[in-house]
This record gives C-alpha cells, sequence and structure tokens, in this order.
C-alpha cells in the first residue's frame, strides 16, 4: 500500500511537469461577427509549436444561427487552407472553454468562422502565430 502511494505521488508529481496548466486566451465571438481579444478585432495569438492553450470565447449571436443553435464556429487552417486536426467547434451562445494544442510546425494559421453568422460572416477570424520561443516565424 505504501508503495502504491508512493508510485501515484510520483506519477502525478511527474504528470505535473510534463504539462503545466495550459495558458488561458480570453476571446469573444460578437454580434458583428467578429472575433475580439481585449477589444482588438481579427487579434494575432502567439503560441509554441504543441504549447496547450484553453480558449475560453464569450460567444453572441450575430443575425443567423445554425439550426443546432450554434450562433458561431471555429476551426484552424493551415497555409495551405487544410483544417488543422483537434481545431473544430461549434460555439453556443455564452463562455466556453475550448482546450487545443497549437501545432507542432512553425507558421502562421488562420481561425475561421464556421457557421454562416450574417452577411459579415467571411470576414470573421483571427491569426495564429505558432514560433519556437526566442524565433520568429517567418512563413
Ligand atoms: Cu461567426
Amino acid at each position: 500500500m505504501i508503495v502504491c502511494g508512493v508510485l501515484g505521488a510520483a506519477l502525478l508529481s511527474n504528470a505535473q511537469s510534463i504539462a503545466p496548466s495550459p495558458r488561458v486566451i480570453e476571446l469573444t465571438a460578437d454580434k458583428d461577427s467578429r472575433f475580439r481579444q481585449d477589444g482588438k478585432v481579427a487579434p494575432i495569438i502567439e503560441a509554441s509549436p504543441g504549447e496547450h492553450l484553453i480558449l475560453r470565447i464569450t460567444a453572441t449571436r450575430a443575425k443567423q444561427v445554425a439550426r443546432d443553435g450554434s450562433v458561431h464556429g471555429l476551426a484552424l487552417l493551415d497555409k495551405d487552407e487544410n483544417a488543422v486536426p483537434g481545431w473544430r467547434f461549434y460555439l453556443h451562445p455564452g463562455v466556453q472553454e475550448l482546450a487545443v494544442t497549437a501545432p507542432l510546425q512553425a507558421g502562421r494559421y488562420t481561425a475561421v468562422c464556421t457557421i454562416i453568422c450574417s452577411d459579415m460572416h467571411e470576414g470573421m477570424g483571427f491569426t495564429l502565430v505558432v514560433s519556437a520561443p526566442g524565433n520568429n516565424a517567418k512563413e
């Protein structure tokens, strides 16, 4: 039993050192079909390759709502417009926390809204820049 306890504690401390608590990024998905961070439209978010993030998104309905009640959506696209796995969400009114992992490959990624939320929908997005700490992404 003592052995189990020691082993459990060792696993726990090990897990904590491998996975620090993820950084929280606050965003709004607004009624005017825009993503904002601190009031800034279409923000640029920087992350390290493979960084764990929590997107805390407050969504407000725009003119149109999807049949399932989603007011906005979110998908991350690479520079060839391919969807990044694990980055596809439907947003509902209110606050939601989305756990995501930054892509391993450095570069610029574009997050887009995936719900036709109004006639302004096409311009709804933000940028994720992935670069190794101390490097500037040149792509
Ligand atoms: Cu939208």
